[in-house]
């Protein structure tokens, strides 16, 4: 635990922030990043997928021929649909075509290298079959495991898995969102023991999981729990050694989440990044992050009824390569139906993203942000394994030259497609510093595509030729 708290801290180089020095018990119990094998393989997946399945694909947006504007997860919350009507949704539940492999494949395909699998959404009903409730798959007509199999079909194809689990719980008694007299505190202190036995029981059928992605968590009553989830998160911890659980699950001694009332991150990675993303490192403030993205603008589980902007594969892919550009991982969400299918539009992103990632995945795995300054083109990543430096580019000039600035006594040598044929391209240097890299002059393109630059570092200044007197 942490009492001391500079006021000025360093971070990764780039980021000096003011802190403050309030004393707490249960604020961040670290400074910076995680340093371990653990955190460091998820720091260098680059891509993640979210899956998002529960009874609440069932209805898929629709309640009695209503539509349904929310997010289809969210349609028990409706002043239309009774509760109780929703609560027995799962006597219907039976995903006959539910292939856990299938899934697994397709996401191995589009290249992903780790899921989050929503165990339990806020609608309380668990995918895996919990002895601490009736209200789970056991009772639905399909009755099996489907967090199980998932595990276990992700897992053989080399897809580490993370379990996504929702504090709020719509359906057990003892829930409250905020904790208004005695007989509400007595109630949560038996949901608390609850939420704690399920994510004990999790760990422990599960025990390859690689870490919990909480949600749910902005109640004023878990914001009260200080103590509580501090400890929570111990216990969990020791069951599964380098255990990786975002800033969504703690709150501080003053309620705070995320960052605690000193300004430090609370957990092994920051988790605000929900269908949006930084503008610049600074905004990351030297933490690791994830940003979690839908495909329509805010559908996690399945709506059968997509409407607005549905993003684009090169939206997509430009989003991905933003997030390893600034050091974060890209997750992006599937929402499979209630037969078990994921829908055929989310089908074929998946499969065009992964015919992307087969040619460029170098400028995705293991990388992270390299301190050139940004360029309109695109985007720069280097390797954190070789020091390789990537341009992606996803706006072809029309002059075809390509503005590249190095920093100081850094030199640009060359530079080549990554495709294939690794066609090398001519640098022209414009001043000390700042280069031209020259495309192919008939050159076009519907996708955005990778450079690789090799670099040389002097150990004194270039002179100045061109600099000018003012
Ligand atoms: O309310 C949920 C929402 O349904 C979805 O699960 C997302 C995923 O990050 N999280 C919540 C909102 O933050």
């Amino acid at each position: 635990m942490l009492h001391r708290i500079p006021t000025v801290m360093a971070q990764e180089n780039h980021v000096i922030e003011k802190r403050t020095n309030i004393s707490l018990k249960y604020g961040a119990h670290r400074l910076g990043k995680r340093t371990d094998k653990a955190m460091e393989t998820w720091r260098n997946y680059g891509l993640g997928q979210f899956i998002h399945w529960g009874v609440y694909s069932i209805p898929g947006g629709y309640w009695n021929g209503k539509y349904y504007l929310g997010a289809a997860e969210w349609i028990r919350s409706w002043k239309e649909v009774p509760n109780k009507a929703y609560d027995t949704l799962y006597k219907k539940f039976n995903p006959k075509n539910f292939d856990a492999m299938t899934w697994a494949k397709k996401a191995q395909n589009m290249g992903v290298k780790y899921v989050i699998i929503t165990t339990k959404h806020h609608d309380g009903f668990c995918m895996w079959p919990s002895k601490y409730t009736n209200y789970s798959i056991a009772n639905t007509p399909y009755k099996k495991d489907v967090i199980e199999a998932l595990v276990n079909a992700y897992n053989q194809v080399g897809i580490d898995v993370y379990l996504y689990f929702s504090i709020i719980d719509w359906k057990h008694k003892g829930y409250r969102s905020s904790l208004k007299n005695d007989q509400d505190r007595k109630a949560y202190e038996k949901f608390k023991q609850f939420t704690k036995n399920q994510l004990v029981e999790l760990l422990k059928r599960y025990p390859s999981t690689k870490g919990l992605w909480f949600d749910g968590t902005w109640d004023d009553a878990w914001k009260e729990q200080a103590a509580f989830v501090d400890s929570l998160g111990t216990e969990l911890r020791t069951l599964v050694p380098g255990l990786i659980i975002g800033s969504r699950f703690r709150p501080d001694d003053l309620g705070n989440r995320h960052f605690d009332a000193n300004g430090n991150m609370m957990g092994d990675y920051e988790q605000g990044w929900e269908r949006k993303l930084p503008k610049s490192i600074e905004d990351v403030h030297g933490n690791d992050w994830d940003c979690v993205m839908t495909i329509p603008e805010n559908q996690w589980g399945y709506h059968s009824d997509w409407r607005g902007h549905i993003k684009t594969v090169n939206e997509l892919i430009e989003m991905m390569v933003k997030s390893v550009s600034l050091d974060g991982n890209f997750v992006l969400n599937f929402g499979p139906n209630s037969m078990g299918v994921i829908r055929p539009e989310e089908t074929k992103i998946a499969s065009e993203i992964g015919k992307w990632m087969r040619v460029n995945n170098q400028a995705i795995y293991n990388c992270g942000y390299l301190n050139w300054e940004k360029q309109d083109w695109g985007y720069y990543t280097t390797s954190r394994k070789t020091n390789e430096k990537y341009m992606v580019v996803f706006n072809l000039p029309v002059s075809r030259m390509l503005k590249v600035r190095t920093p100081n006594r850094v030199s640009l040598s060359n530079a080549y497609f990554n495709d294939t044929q690794k066609q090398e391209l001519t640098i022209e240097k414009i001043r000390n510093n700042e280069y031209y890299i020259h495309l192919p002059k008939d050159m076009d393109s519907d996708t955005p595509f990778v450079i690789v630059i090799n670099d040389s570092i002097s150990k004194t200044d270039s002179e100045n030729y061109q600099k000018a007197k003012i």
